[in-house]
């Protein structure tokens, strides 16, 4: 197993999806079932609050600042950036990560407010392209019922509709879909059946791409 480790890479598998629509619960099961069968995996998440980019991200979201939807989109696609060569590296290392939010995120939520669609993707061109997004198919009613949406800036029912529309629209192949209605244990074997035919594509030598371009 270790030889394996020291010449292959690892994957870059990210989770979509609208607001509540049980990414975070999933990410982390996820990270503990691949650490107990001995994968290098290390536990993102978009947006980084700890930069400083991250920092004036989680003041918006918050709604304790007011930002230009351009300049907060930049920033989001910034957040990505500053941590591009280290996600590289780290593939290539040989730890898969997984993420909570990518570049779909991005574009879906931006175009959301009615900016336009490919110009929300320009930013994103050329980051590193997932290996897998696995979404989590939610109606955004089903996602409200959820607790009830909190205070910050997108948890709006209305809003979770056009981001809903926006997601169908950035959907290719390296998407799987999961039915994120059905109980947290039958999504999490479905998450995990997923990442791991995608972690053994990856070992056996499946290139590294870049997004969109
Ligand atoms: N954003 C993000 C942008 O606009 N641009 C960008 O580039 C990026 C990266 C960030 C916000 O920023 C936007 C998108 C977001 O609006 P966040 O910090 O990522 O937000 O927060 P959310 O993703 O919204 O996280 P949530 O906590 O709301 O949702 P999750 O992580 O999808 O859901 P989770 O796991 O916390 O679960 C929510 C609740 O549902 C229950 C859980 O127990 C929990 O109570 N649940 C289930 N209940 C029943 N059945 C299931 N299968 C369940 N799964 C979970
Ligand atoms: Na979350």
């Amino acid at each position: 197993m270790d030889n394996v480790h020291d010449k292959s890479r690892g994957s870059l598998i990210v989770l979509e999806g609208l607001d509540r629509s049980g990414k975070t619960s999933q990410s982390n099961r996820l990270v503990s079932y691949l650490k107990e069968k001995g994968v290098l995996v290390e536990s993102w998440r978009f947006p980084d609050r700890t930069t400083s980019t991250g920092q004036m991200i989680s003041a918006y979201l918050a709604n304790e600042s007011q930002l230009d939807d351009r300049a907060i989109h930049l920033l989001f696609s910034a957040n990505r950036w500053e941590k591009r060569s280290l996600m590289e590296s780290k593939i290539m290392c040989g730890t898969t990560l997984i993420v909570d939010r990518y570049s779909y995120s991005g574009v879906a939520f931006s175009a959301a407010k009615g900016l336009d669609f490919q110009w929300c993707k320009a930013p994103e061109v050329g980051l590193i392209a997932p290996d897998l997004v696995i979404y989590f198919d939610i109606s955004p009613e089903k996602a409200a019922e959820r607790g009830g949406y909190g205070t910050e800036r997108y948890e709006k029912l209305e809003f979770q509709k056009k981001v809903a529309e926006h997601y169908s629209t950035l959907r290719d192949a390296s998407w799987k879909i999961v039915d994120a209605c059905l109980p947290m244990d039958i999504v999490e074997e479905q998450v995990r059946e997923f990442a791991m035919a995608c972690i053994l594509t990856c070992q056996k030598g499946k290139p590294l791409n870049k997004l969109w371009s």
